[in-house]
């Protein structure tokens, strides 16, 4: 079966000196450099929002970064500014080896929706294009790696479970935002979707 790496969100912004910096968010590029000669196809993706985005904190009256907000489609974590559209923040990590990328998607460019998933917008239903891309090449088989573990990867993850794709995260080339045990309960859904844990 063909097999795909899928390296989410290795942008500045969630590196250390980014807007929304996971610790140690940038230790990963070498090895994820490495890993890419493995795949028959390396798929990037890149969060992309438009400023004044709503799930931007400063969005919203009285909103603070890291609360949240009721959305049509459910509860949303209000993030500080970032990965706004053609920004340094949004740029991908200057090491991290872009040529090999057959496909880059964009997501969370709706203003009026946030996108952790590459494959749906979080009212789990936009699709992004990316199921319709995979299955045109034959692509069954997904290793997910990249940034932040416990939103747009775990995110990622479950909904490639869901549509059928054996799915694998290598843990040791993600990390994670870990906002109130969210990385717990992250890895925990992960594994009750099937996603295999590496
Ligand atoms: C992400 C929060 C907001 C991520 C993106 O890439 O995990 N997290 N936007
Ligand atoms: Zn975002």
């Amino acid at each position: 079966m063909t097999n795909a790496l899928l390296v989410i969100d290795v942008q500045n912004d969630f590196c250390p000196g980014g807007a929304l910096a996971v610790e140690d968010g940038d230790a990963i590029v070498p090895g994820i450099n490495a890993l890419m000669g493995d795949f028959d196809a390396v798929i990037l993706t890149q969060d992309w929002h438009p400023a004044g985005h709503s799930s931007f904190a400063s969005s919203h009256d009285g909103g603070a970064p890291f609360g949240t907000v009721e959305m049509p489609y459910g509860t949303q974590v209000l993030w500080p500014d970032h990965c706004v559209q053609g920004s340094n923040g949004a740029a991908f990590h200057g090491d991290l080896s872009t040529d090999r990328a057959d496909m880059i998607v964009r997501k969370g460019y709706n203003t009026a929706i946030d996108s952790y998933s590459a494959f749906f917008e979080n009212d789990h239903e936009t699709p992004t294009g990316l199921h319709g891309y995979l299955q045109t090449r034959g692509i069954g088989e997904l290793t997910m790696v990249g940034l932040a573990t416990d939103f747009c990867v775990s995110f990622s993850a479950i909904d490639a479970a869901k549509l059928g794709y054996a799915v694998t995260v290598r843990s040791d080339l993600c990390r994670a935002i870990d906002l109130d045990g969210s990385l717990n309960a992250a890895l925990q859904g992960m594994q009750d979707a099937g996603v295999g844990i590496a």
